[in-house]
């Protein structure tokens, strides 16, 4: 708009100045009445001179007036010619003569300068035409290029509106973008979070599907050894428990009591600690260990209300009570306050069920029965 502006001042100012080339036009009139008034002040014959100057020809007419004129004044001068013969009017003459070639000189000199100011105004004349022409020429193109910069002007308008709008439409779009842009970088990094932790456990997962797969390789190997253990077990068991049989069937005869994979020899002779030990040992057994609370209650329950020798004894160290193949003991079930070495007690004995079923220490020396053990399996 302020260029549009611009352009309508600069025109403005051409049509001024167009004004100024009509104005120069006055002026150019103006001359010409100036120089009709400059005229109109000189003789005829003069103005005749002019108006033939300033138009550059001479009529007919004209010539034909300059030589009557020049007769005119030919007449004259003879006439005054003649009078000067007179002295009185040789003086008036001579002086009426000066007047006139003064008024010739003055009026010469007048002519000089009118031509001199017309040729001086008509050189004016021809650089204001010139200058108008330029002006007109200057406001023609400034016109044309207002309009072409106008026609331009509108064009951007509309082309900066649609710009406009494509940028208000591309703002939005951009700022939809930005948000939808936000939320994936958001959703991405939660799935880069849930991503990473899904690789850790996955990784977890592979360790422990390895060592599962080892485990479950080792464990089947270890099945098939267990089944082929488990095989010869059974072939073991039903020689073992063949065995049992006959070597229950063997001692029932011989009056061993049997008892899981044991058979206990109870004697009803007495002797020390030694000797029945020693007993044991020509059967080829040795004094019976008990290894649990079951065997304990059937081996008491044999007694009655009598007591036997069984093979622990602290003999090689007080207090330090160890089975007869030389295993400590771990669980006994010794009687309250027992053992208490009343009297250098180094050996066990096992007491019946009318004797609450417990142990003793007893000295070594003492005589009572013996239970031996013999080991099926
Ligand atoms: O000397 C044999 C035996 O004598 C007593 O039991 C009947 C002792 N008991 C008490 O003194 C409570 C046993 O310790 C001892 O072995
Ligand atoms: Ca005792």
């Amino acid at each position: 708009m302020e260029m549009r502006e611009d352009i309508y001042a600069n025109a403005g100012n051409v049509a001024q100045n167009g004004s100024d080339s009509d104005s120069s036009d006055q002026s150019y009139e103006e001359v010409y009445v100036n120089d009709v008034s400059i005229d109109a002040h000189k003789p005829r014959s003069e103005q005749r001179n002019s108006s033939a100057i300033s138009s550059g020809k001479k009529s007919s007419r004209q010539i034909q007036n300059e030589a009557a004129f020049h007769k005119d004044s030919e007449k004259a001068d003879k006439s005054s010619h003649l009078q000067t013969a007179d002295p009185q009017n040789r003086g008036r003459s001579s002086a009426g003569g000066r007047c006139y070639r003064l008024a010739a000189v003055c009026l010469g000199l007048l002519c000089v300068l009118l031509l001199t100011a017309i040729t001086l105004l008509w050189i004016k004349f021809n650089n204001l035409t010139a200058e108008r022409d330029q002006l007109h020429t200057s406001y023609t193109n400034l016109t044309a290029e207002r309009d072409q910069l106008h026609t331009s002007y509108t064009n951007l308008t509309a082309e900066r509106d649609q710009l406009q709008t494509s940028y208000t439409d591309l703002t939005m779009e951009k700022d939809q973008l930005q948000t939808s842009c936000n939320n994936l970088t958001v959703e991405r990094d939660q799935l880069q979070t849930s991503y990473t932790s899904l690789t850790k456990e996955r990784d977890q997962l592979q360790t422990s599907y390895t060592n599962l797969t080892k485990e479950r390789d080792q464990l089947r190997t270890r099945c098939v050894d267990v089944t082929k253990e488990r095989d010869h077990l059974k072939t073991s068991y039903t020689s073992v428990m063949e065995q049992l049989q006959i070597e229950r069937a063997k001692g029932n005869l011989q009056g061993w009591k049997s008892f899981n994979t044991s058979l206990y020899y109870i004697s009803t002779e007495k002797t020390n600690w030694s000797e029945s030990r020693e007993d044991c040992r020509k059967r080829g057994v040795d004094l019976v260990i008990i290894n649990s609370r079951k065997e304990h209650e059937f081996i008491a329950s044999q007694l009655g209300s009598d007591q036997a020798w069984i093979g622990l004894s602290d003999i090689k160290n007080e207090g330090q009570w160890e089975w007869v193949d030389g295993s400590a003991l771990t669980t006994g079930y010794w009687m309250k306050n027992e053992p208490n070495n009343q009297g250098n007690e180094d050996c066990g004995e096992i007491l019946g069920p009318q004797a609450n079923k417990v142990w003793n220490d007893r000295p070594c020396s003492y005589s009572q029965r013996w239970i031996c053990e013999k080991t099926v399996v």
